[in-house]
């Protein structure tokens, strides 16, 4: 049965502002708490600095120079066919030490330029407002999300890109992979309890209490921007954002079905459940005993997370895992450590390639909240060849896209109303995990390197007509 995409299916590419923008210190930025991160791999766990050590690299601060390539980008972009791109605000560029009473008009104007450029092209802008970056001064100050004091800081710079845009975007979304905060490892990322730490990004020790108070302090934030949102901008479209890990059963023993349902709770659905239901899943009271959280909450937070549900659900989607309690050898993947599927392939980064989960995630999803469905992140991160007449051939790439667009398109026809795809990366980036350049995600290859070193140039990659060509017959060809 042949793929169908519905009409006016939402194609384009997703990014970060932390991981393209560069021009880290420029028109007024303050640092952010991605600037404090050095370039690592798999083997070598990111370092944090707390002062910023002009001998030392940080590959976030000049990113892939979007703030001064925007224009050329975006043209890149629209030569592909994209009708929507998915980028950030960086909350620094707006609110440098996120704490002043007036906004930085230079950060401002920046993202007005960024929106028009689109516009231009009939671009939809899917805006989320905060992708793993918080100005650094609130580390300092507050310890990130561990305070409930960045909840009214929080509320005043989403206020304030709101009105500056409300006739420029419509899709906006409160926390990129929010679900990545019930671990450790994630939640360094996503809630950036980071106060006075330094040295490898592995060594953060966090509890369970630290990471679902920091966790409930974002629900009462996102709950009371997207209720403010609803309130002031009827025409404004609220998402959430989760990192789906897709995770399988070991075996077949009931034990470790039991398991594995643990585990889906705690990755995959708690967070949602909380942001799209609006409130805290049954489930989650006897998991707070177990693990001795105690939340911490005010007279109308439950309102708040009540009267904030999202409007649509978003995920990324790169890989699955293995849960169980027999012997399962561990690989690497998206913020996380899973079980090896002797089914898979996996990338170079260990990342398990799997197109039919996604198809089995997009089913799982809708059945239980019957919203609209937007796959935000997927990609394949590779180590990337230049030939001599600087062409990139990325089979690989384009193997994984056409994969699960296929399954995107069997998920559709299963009856999941999905509504838009933003692959991750479409130009070359700085990796979030490991902080390095050789992992590309691109159609477009930028001349940038682990070293620092490159002249920025872009240039179109094989992927980059793979997926125009998708696009271009929405969904119909180039799958073969
Ligand atoms: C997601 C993040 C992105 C992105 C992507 C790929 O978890 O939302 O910011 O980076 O993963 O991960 P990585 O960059 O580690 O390869």
């Amino acid at each position: 049965m042949a793929v169908k995409f519905p009409e006016g299916f939402y194609w384009g590419g997703a990014t970060a502002a932390n991981q393209f923008e560069g021009a880290w210190d420029v028109d007024g930025r303050g640092p952010s708490v991605d600037d404090h991160f050095m370039g690592g791999s798999v083997e070598k766990p990111r370092e944090i600095t707390i002062d910023i050590d002009p001998n030392k690299l940080y590959p976030n601060h000049d990113g892939i120079d979007f703030y001064h390539h925007y224009k050329e980008d975006i043209a890149l972009f629209a030569e592909m066919g994209f009708n929507m791109f998915r980028m950030s605000i960086s909350w620094s560029r707006i609110f440098p030490t996120g704490m002043e009473d007036e906004p930085n008009e230079a950060g401002l104007a920046f993202y007005d330029k960024v929106f028009d450029e689109l516009k231009k092209y009939n671009i939809e802008p899917l805006v989320t407002l905060s992708h793993y970056e918080m100005p650094y001064a609130l580390v300092e100050k507050y310890n990130g999300w561990a305070s409930r004091e960045l909840i009214p800081l929080f509320e005043k710079y989403c206020q304030t890109v709101f009105e500056r845009y409300k006739d420029k975007v419509t899709y906006w979304l409160t926390f990129n992979e929010i679900n990545c905060g019930t671990s450790e490892m994630g939640a360094l990322f996503e809630t950036s309890m980071i106060q006075g730490f330094e040295g490898p990004a592995s060594a953060i020790t966090l509890t369970p209490q630290q990471c679902y108070q920091a966790l409930h302090h974002q629900f009462v934030a996102s709950g009371r921007v997207v209720r403010y949102a609803h309130e002031h901008y009827p025409q404004f479209k609220m998402g959430n954002m989760d990192c789906f890990i897709l995770s399988y059963a070991a075996t077949c023993d009931p034990v470790d079905v039991w398991t594995n349902e643990c585990e889906m709770r705690r990755m995959n659905w708690f967070c949602s459940d909380v942001q799209v239901r609006g409130y805290y899943p049954s489930y989650s009271w006897r998991y707070f005993e177990e693990h001795d959280v105690k939340l911490q909450m005010e007279p109308g937070d439950l309102e708040d997370i009540k009267k904030g549900k999202v409007d649509f659900y978003t995920f990324s989607y790169y890989m699955s895992n293995i849960v169980g309690t027999h012997d399962v050898e561990q690989t690497a993947g998206n913020m996380t450590f899973g079980g090896k599927n002797p089914y898979l392939e996996s990338t170079d980064w260990g990342w398990q390639i799997d197109p039919t989960g996604l198809r089995y995630a997009l089913n799982q999803i809708y059945d239980r909240y019957q919203i609209p469905l937007m796959v935000v992140e997927n990609g394949m991160g590779a180590k990337d060849e230049v030939t001599e007449d600087e062409k990139i051939h990325d089979d690989y790439r384009i193997s994984y896209l056409k994969k699960h667009v296929t399954a995107m398109g069997e998920a559709i026809h299963d009856g999941v109303d999905l509504i838009g795809y933003t692959w991750w990366g479409p130009i070359d980036l700085v990796s979030a995990g490991t902080g390095e350049m050789r992992k590309r995600y691109g159609f477009i290859y930028v001349d940038k390197h682990d070293d620092g070193t490159g002249t920025y140039k872009r240039l179109r990659k094989d992927s980059f007509y793979a997926y125009q060509k998708i696009i271009k017959s929405n969904g119909t060809a180039g799958l073969e």
